[in-house]
C-alpha cells in the first residue's frame, strides 16, 4: 500500500547502507537535503555487513576501495593490509557513518517491500516489511549487485538436518566449525576464500566443484609504516590516478603485447604477473590478453603449470584446471593458500562434472557415485546478480508500470542508473553499472545522481525522467560492445545462474570511457530532455 501523504517525508529516500548507499547519503546530506535511508540489515555495510564468513576480504586494494570524497578521512583511517578482511571493512564503514554523523538518517532492519510513484504528488511512497512508510521526491536504490543469495535447485536441500549456511547470510554469532565434517558447494570467489580459511580447523573439508576457475594468488601483505606514510602523503596524486584509470585500480598497464615478447620473456613476465597483487593479473597483464586468444591461452598454460606444481595429487590438479574457458571467461578469484589446501589429508575435491549431485539427504550429499555425510553444508553458490534486490522492492513507476514487467527481458537502463517510466528514481551501482573496482565506478554514478538532483533543484524542476532516446543509446552501446566481453554467457553476469531469469548482459561493457562520455554529454547539454 502506498504511504499516506500525511506520514513521514524526506527529500530523498535511499535504500541500502552499503558502500554506495553511504556515499549517496553523504552527498545528499552535504547538499542540504533531508534523507531517510532504509537498510534491510541490522547494521550498516551492505556486502561488508552480510558477508561475515571466514576468509572474506577485499580483492581490490583496500585504499583503492575506500572512499575518496574526504581527504581528512583518508588521513585518519589506516588500512592494516593491502586486502583488508571483512571485519576491518565493516569497522571502516561504521567509522565513516559516525564521522559524518550519518547514522541519524538511517533506519536499520527496514526491508523495502513497496515503492510506488505518485504522479499527482510527484513523490515516491515507500514502505517496509514492518510497516514503516515514507514519502519522498526522490528514490535511490543502492541495493547492490550481490545482495540476494542464490541457492541451487538441488533435490532434498531442505531435508539436511545438519547446519547449512549461505556465505552472504553467515551468522553474526561465531560459527564453530572445529572438528566438523564440512562441505562447500561452489568454487567461485566466495567458496575459494572460505575453504583455505577453515581447512585447518575442520575434521574434513569436501569441495564440490562444478566449474574449475582460474584462481591466482591474492599476494596480500600488511601495509608497512613506510607504505602508510606514502599513502598519506600522496592522497591527491593517488586519487587523480584512480580517477583517470579505466578499471579503478592503481596497477600500471604492461604497455606491451604478448606478440612483442619472446617465449622466454613471456614466461618471465607471467611469473611477475603471478606474483603481482589481486586484479593486476588482468590490469597489468599483456595489453592484448583479452583480445588475443593465443596470449590468453599461453597465460592459461602458465597457470595450469603452477597448479600442477602446487597440488601434489595429479588427478586433483587436473580437476582444478579449467578446460572450458580462458582467463576472465568467468570472474577470476584471487586466493590465499587455495591450491596448497588440497595437499592436506583432510581435504577432498569432488568434480560435479564427473559425479553430479543426485540429492541432498538428511545426513549429507549423494553424488552419482556415493553418499558423503556432513555436519555442515556451505552453499557458496552465488547471487541473483545485478537486478535481484531491486526487483524484490515492489517498484511501480508512472502509469502503474511495474519494474519487474519493464525489465521482463532484462534490465533497460541509462548508465546503469535510471530507467524510463520511473521518474525521480535512481539506482547507482545497479545493473549495467559495473566494469571494474565497484566503489570507483559507483562513485561516478552517485555523483551523477546528486549533480542531477542539484541541477533540478536549482531550476525548480520537480520531475526527472530519462528520455527514451538516451536510454536506447545506452542499451545500443551495451548491445554493440557486449560482443567484446570476455565473460561467458553461462555465468552470473548474464543472469544465467538464476533459474527463470532472462539471459541478458548485466555489466557495462563500455567501461569508464563510455560512462564518462555519456555523463559528459548529459551534463554538457544541461540534461536536455530529462525534465518534464
Ligand atoms: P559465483 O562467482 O557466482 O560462484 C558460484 C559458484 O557456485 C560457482 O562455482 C558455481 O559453479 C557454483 N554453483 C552454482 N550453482 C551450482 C549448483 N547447482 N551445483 C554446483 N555448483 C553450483 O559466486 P561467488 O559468491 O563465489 O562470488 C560472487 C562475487 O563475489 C564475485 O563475482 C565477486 O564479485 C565477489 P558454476 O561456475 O556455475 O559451474
Amino acid at each position: 500500500m502506498p504511504a499516506q501523504r500525511t506520514g513521514r517525508r524526506a527529500d530523498v529516500v535511499i535504500v541500502g547502507a552499503g558502500i554506495l548507499g553511504i556515499n549517496q547519503l553523504y552527498r545528499a546530506v552535504q547538499a542540504g537535503l533531508s534523507v531517510q535511508l532504509l537498510e534491510q540489515g541490522a547494521g550498516v555495510g551492505g556486502t561488508w555487513f552480510w558477508n561475515r564468513y571466514p576468509g572474506c576480504r577485499f580483492d581490490s586494494e583496500s585504499y583503492t576501495y575506500g572512499y575518496l570524497f574526504s581527504a581528512e578521512l583518508w588521513q585518519e583511517w589506516d588500512w592494516s593490509q593491502e586486502f583488508a578482511p571483512q571485519p576491518e571493512t565493516e569497522r571502516y564503514l561504521n567509522y565513516v557513518v559516525d564521522k559524518f554523523d550519518l547514522r541519524r538518517h538511517i533506519r536499520l532492519d527496514s526491508k523495502v517491500t513497496s515503492a510506488v510513484w505518485d504522479e499527482a504528488a510527484g513523490e515516491w511512497a515507500t514502505g517496509t516489511e514492518d510497516g514503516f512508510q515514507v514519502r519522498s521526491r526522490y528514490l535511490i536504490a543502492t541495493t547492490g549487485v550481490l545482495s540476494v543469495p542464490q541457492y541451487p535447485d538441488v533435490p532434498g536441500r531442505e531435508d539436511f538436518r545438519g547446519e547449512a549456511y549461505h556465505p552472504v547470510r553467515w551468522p553474526r554469532e561465531p560459527v564453530d566449525l572445529r572438528g566438523k565434517r564440512v562441505a562447500v558447494i561452489g568454487t567461485g570467489s566466495t567458496g575459494v576464500q572460505i575453504a583455505p580459511a577453515i581447512a585447518d580447523e575442520v575434521a574434513s573439508l569436501t569441495m564440490y566443484q562444478r566449474s574449475a576457475t582460474w584462481a591466482t594468488p591474492l599476494n596480500n601483505h600488511p601495509i608497512s609504516a613506510a607504505q602508510q606514510a606514502y599513502l598519506k602523503a600522496n592522497f591527491a596524486s593517488i586519487k587523480a590516478r584512480l580517477d583517470a584509470s579505466v578499471g579503478g585500480f592503481l596497477h600500471q598497464p604492461a604497455g606491451k603485447k604478448w606478440t612483442e615478447d619472446t617465449p622466454r620473456q613471456r614466461q618471465e613476465f607471467f611469473e611477475a604477473v603471478w606474483n603481482s597483487p589481486g586484479f593486476a593479473k588482468i590490469s597489468a597483464n599483456y595489453d592484448d590478453l583479452v583480445v588475443n586468444p593465443e596470449a590468453n591461452k599461453d597465460w592459461c598454460a602458465f597457470m595450469a603449470g603452477k597448479i600442477r606444481g602446487i597440488v601434489r595429487d595429479p588427478a586433483t590438479a587436473e580437476k582444478l584446471i579449467p578446460t572450458d574457458h580462458l582467463y576472465i571467461g568467468l570472474r577470476p578469484p584471487y586466493v590465499t593458500g587455495y591450491y596448497e589446501m588440497y595437499n592436506k589429508p583432510n581435504v577432498e575435491l569432488v568434480s560435479l562434472r564427473e559425479t553430479p549431485i543426485v540429492k541432498v539427504t538428511e545426513t549429507g550429499i549423494e553424488t552419482s557415485d556415493r553418499l558423503r555425510e556432513f555436519d555442515v553444508i556451505i552453499w557458496a553458490t552465488g547471487f541473483d546478480f545485478g537486478s535481484g534486490a531491486m526487483l524484490r522492492m515492489g517498484v511501480v513507476g508512472a502509469d502503474g508500470l511495474r519494474l519487474a514487467d519493464y525489465w521482463a527481458d532484462g534490465p533497460l537502463t541509462y548508465l546503469g542508473i535510471m530507467t524510463r517510466g520511473f521518474p525521480n528514481f535512481f539506482f547507482p551501482g545497479g545493473p549495467h553499472g559495473a566494469a571494474g573496482n565497484n566503489p570507483r565506478y559507483g562513485e561516478l554514478q552517485v555523483n551523477f545522481v546528486q549533480d542531477l538532483i542539484d541541477h533540478a533543484g536549482a531550476r525548480g524542476r520537480r520531475r526527472i525522467e530519462v528520455p527514451k532516446a538516451d536510454e536506447q543509446a545506452w542499451m545500443d552501446m551495451i548491445a554493440q560492445l557486449e560482443a567484446y566481453s570476455p565473460f561467458q554467457k553461462r555465468g552470473q553476469y548474464y543472469g544465467a545462474n538464476t533459474p527463470g531469469k532472462p539471459k541478458a548482459y548485466l555489466l557495462n561493457p563500455g567501461g569508464r570511457p563510455k560512462l564518462d562520455e555519456f555523463m559528459a554529454k548529459a551534463a554538457g547539454s544541461g540534461y536536455e530532455g530529462f525534465f518534464a
